[in-house]
């Protein structure tokens, strides 16, 4: 023992700990978050769920991805596509939190903030807190995207950034704010990994530079630790708290259709890992499924319609990337991939999205299970050869053949579109709490 003062210091430390019992108490975590997540390849309406839950949310946070996502939000028939922002911006009480697990292109960042204002209604000034430990994408990044363009990607760099990102040369928010000599070491570092990776690039590293000093600055009065902050939110008064998805479970880097997916983990366990959120704190989690199914970019799709059910779901559904532009393929609802997506994240209940654009079928068909050489699959495929065999057997519902985009009750809607809910809903096992007829806000039916 070390003596100050001439008293011993252990013995001191000793006698001055209390005993805390109440530490042994189970105690309820105080706030939850509440999470929507995409439950078959993206593009199943999470940007218009989103809105309508943000509605009155005190934060709006996005956990993983990057501009690859495009989220679709139609308020009073303007329509607002988000890329980085979570679609929860447009309730200007809320303040949108972009955590650790999204990687940001910042032209992209302030162009979008831009030109949402300019549509009138958007008012992006809540957004107000972006993680320091967030990794900025940089401009050659969608270069990388060479590597990567046999997948059918956004090419929008979210590969190479996360590649980056698990390689431990990224730059984040963090060293961006920070000491601009050693970001800009750090950068000059990373952009001659690239130029040798890709001798045809082109980089002029000065000019880039100069510009994300310029965003250095108008970043740093928005950027925050989001550990910090998240704890605070989640412990201190009580907050709602909303977590939006970006792309999709069957996206998912480890859960998805490898290695048709993209970079991030898009599944329940990336709201812990790119918010910071302890998996106590997850509360309910909905699942958003499209009444039937589409997929952009190339991989395996066993609903998959080349003929003109598909090319009607297309067109009556307005089938089309919302950050590429890409033509979007189309097939009947698959509950295998859904159910799945459900053993991964655990929904509390599915918003059922864009049941209006199966009005005019008078047969409308569901995958129930997957064979192959005649032998039912136990379980969805891992392996993408497997994946790319399976013959399909369908449950076929009889269609309603009427318009449902008026209704805005359970009660409204024809019996067999009653049915068709009520049969997804046995089959998964979960409850479908909204049903969407139409684009607009409004046209959200709440089941309960
Ligand atoms: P990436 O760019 O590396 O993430 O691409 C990898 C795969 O992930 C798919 N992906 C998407 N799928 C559906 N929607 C997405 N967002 C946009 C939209 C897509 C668009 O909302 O429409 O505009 O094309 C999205 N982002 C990534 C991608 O198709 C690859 O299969
Ligand atoms: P996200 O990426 O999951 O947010 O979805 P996208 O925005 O990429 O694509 C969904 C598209 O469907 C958007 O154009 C939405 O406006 C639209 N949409 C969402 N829900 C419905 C619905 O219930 N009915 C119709 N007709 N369109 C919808
Ligand atoms: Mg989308």
């Amino acid at each position: 023992t070390v003596a100050v003062n001439g008293e011993p210091v252990v013995k001191r430390l000793r006698e001055s700990i209390q005993y805390d019992s109440s530490l042994r108490t189970p105690k309820e975590p105080q706030n939850k978050v509440t999470v929507v997540l995409g439950a078959q390849w993206g593009d199943e309406g999470k940007g218009k769920v989103v809105d309508l839950l943000a509605m009155d949310a005190d934060i709006v946070c996005r956990c993983q991805g990057g501009n690859n996502a495009g989220h679709t939000v139609v308020v009073d028939s303007v329509e607002y596509d988000f890329h980085l922002l979570p679609s929860g911006v447009l309730n200007k009480k809320a303040v949108s939190f972009i955590g650790n697990g999204v990687v940001i292109h910042l032209p992209g960042l302030f162009e979008e903030a831009e030109k949402n204002l300019h549509k009138g209604k958007g008012d992006c000034t809540s957004v107000r807190l972006i993680f320091v430990r967030l990794c900025v994408g940089m401009n050659f990044d969608s270069y990388g995207m060479c590597l990567f363009s046999s997948l059918g990607t956004t090419k929008k760099g979210i590969g190479p950034a996360y590649s980056s990102k698990a390689a431990r040369n990224g730059l984040r928010v963090c060293d961006l704010v920070s000491d601009f000599k050693v970001f800009e070491d750090k950068f000059r570092m990373l952009a001659e990994h690239f130029l040798t990776m890709y001798p045809n690039l082109k980089v002029d590293i000065d000019s880039e530079l100069n510009q994300l000093k310029e965003y250095a600055e108008r970043l740093r009065p928005l950027v925050t630790d989001g550990v910090y902050f998240m704890h605070k939110a989640l412990t201190g008064p009580s907050k709602k708290i909303l977590v939006e998805g970006a792309n999709a479970a069957l996206l998912d880097i480890d859960f998805g259709t490898y290695p048709f997916v993209t970079s991030s983990n898009c599944t329940v366990g990336g709201v812990c890992t790119g918010l910071g959120v302890p998996p106590s704190h997850v509360g309910r989690v909905y699942g958003v499924v499209k009444a039937y199914t589409t997929r952009v970019g190339v991989g395996a799709f066993p609903t998959e319609q080349n003929n003109d059910v598909g090319d009607l779901l297309q067109s009556k559904g307005r089938e089309f990337g919302v950050t590429t532009g890409r033509r979007r393929r189309c097939g009947w609802l698959d509950l295998i991939l859904v159910r799945y997506a459900h053993m991964v994240n655990g929904f509390s209940a599915i918003a059922l999205t864009k049941l209006d654009i199966l009005d005019t079928l008078p047969e409308i068909k569901v995958a129930v299970a997957y064979k192959v050489d005649g032998k039912p699959l136990p379980s969805f495929p891992a392996n993408m050869d497997v994946l790319t065999r399976v013959s399909v057997d369908y449950e076929t519902l009889p269609g309603w053949c009427c318009s449902t985009e008026a209704a805005r009750s359970l009660e409204e809607l024809p019996q067999q579109a009653q049915n068709y809910i009520r049969f997804i809903e046995n089959f998964l096992q979960v409850p479908v709490k909204w049903v969407g007829v139409g684009k607009s806000r409004e046209s959200m039916i709440k089941l309960f």
